[in-house]
């Protein structure tokens, strides 16, 4: 199952641009605001080296990587959350996503619009946070309303419902997202209906111009530190053309730059830790694949990911670490030499585990 994102920002921050760079998919990047009309959805693979190093031992399977989902989402403007702009069209959209990524205008170009005239960091981000947390407080208070009589009449659920409720509009009111909100495991699922917007991890991603770093690009890390929140810094237009050309041109390039990755590749990456999920591989059959599944999840459940029924059938897990794989060049070289561990039922899956699952 992939994982989604929502590309959130002001009209003509780079979403579509840093959508293309994602997805390669060729979404309509325009210098005017609100060129996106549409939330349109695509598919990003997850760069991932250790599932190369893996393939580089079995080049003759096919390499599946595992794949996020990335929306991206119109620019959203002052009062969006009023029906601004393109208005609540947007909210909508973020709702159905897990974690959002806060594009966030850093470069100058006075060929393209900034909706409130310059780039200004600080109020560009408060613009749509303040849009987030006004949706939210509308969304909240009518649930409110709508449960008030039954936990006045003293239904138990409702009046704990309630209480939630009160605690959470009094932040939202302040200021705060929910997100900051210190929530039970419980009160958490009794929130997932709601599926309040400031609720969903933020990464912010930088979109700087070609030259990189700045002053701007500066005040977002700044002040994700301030949120605790983790940030990117991205050349969109640069990372879309080259996501557009053969990745061995792409590869050529970043060589010759002395670049390690493109900047997107950090961003799923980023992304993906705002999720705690890990990653594991496999090698049987004809593919070596990389698959997600949540942090703490055991051996059985991680196998049904592969298949519905490996949890049923399941009989345990030979885990193999990928330096001894690199080491023994080899499955049976590995067995050998007594290094696969043989894990059971209850067994926790770890990052970077390489599982052949056993079953009935
Ligand atoms: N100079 C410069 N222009 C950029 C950069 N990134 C994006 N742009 C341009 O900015 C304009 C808007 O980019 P989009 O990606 O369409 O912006 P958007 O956030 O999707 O905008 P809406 O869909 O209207 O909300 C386009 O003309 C892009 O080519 C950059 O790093 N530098
Ligand atoms: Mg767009």
């Amino acid at each position: 199952m992939s994982r989604t994102f929502g590309l959130v920002g002001l009209p003509n921050a780079g979403k579509s641009t840093i959508f293309n760079a994602l997805t390669a998919a060729g979404a309509r990047v325009e210098p005017y605001p609100f060129s996106t009309l549409q939330a349109q959805k695509g598919v990003a693979p997850v760069p991932d080296p250790r599932l190369d190093r893996l393939h580089a031992l079995f080049p003759e399977k096919k390499k599946v990587p595992t794949t996020i989902e990335v929306v991206d989402i119109a620019g959203l403007v002052e009062g969006a959350s009023r029906g601004e702009g393109l208005g609540n069209q947007f909210l909508a959209d973020i709702r159905n996503v897990e974690a959002i990524l806060h594009v966030v205008r850093c470069f100058e170009d006075p060929d393209i619009a900034h909706p409130m005239g310059a780039v200004d960091v600080r109020r560009d981000v408060e613009v749509v946070e303040t849009e987030l947390l006004l949706k939210d407080l509308e969304t909240l208070e009518g649930r409110r309303e709508r449960i008030a009589k039954a936990a006045r009449i003293g239904d138990k659920e409702a009046r704990e419902e309630l209480a939630l409720l009160e605690r959470l509009l009094e932040a939202l009111k302040k200021g705060i997202p929910i997100r900051q909100v210190p929530l039970s495991p419980e009160e958490r699922e009794r929130l997932k209906g709601l599926a309040p917007l400031t609720l969903k991890p933020v990464l912010f991603v930088a979109n700087v111009g070609d030259a990189g770093e700045n002053e701007h690009s500066r005040r977002v890390a700044e002040l994700a530190r301030e949120r605790g929140a983790g940030w990117v810094v991205i050349r969109g237009r640069l990372e879309m053309e080259l996501a557009e050309l053969p990745e061995a041109e792409r590869r050529e390039f970043l060589r010759e730059y002395g670049l390690q990755e493109l900047a997107v590749e950090r961003l799923v990456r980023e992304a993906y830790r705002l999720l705690s999920v890990i990653t594991f591989y496999t090698f049987v059959g004809p593919e070596v694949r990389a698959w997600t599944v949540p942090m703490g999840t055991k051996a059985p459940d991680a196998g049904a990911v592969i298949h519905t029924d490996f949890r049923d059938r399941f009989v345990l897990a030979e885990v193999m670490r990928l330096e001894d794989l690199e080491h023994y060049r080899s499955e049976r070289a590995l067995r050998e030499a007594g290094r696969i561990v043989r894990a059971g039922r209850d067994y926790v899956v770890q990052d970077g585990d390489v599982i052949h699952f056993v079953v009935a």
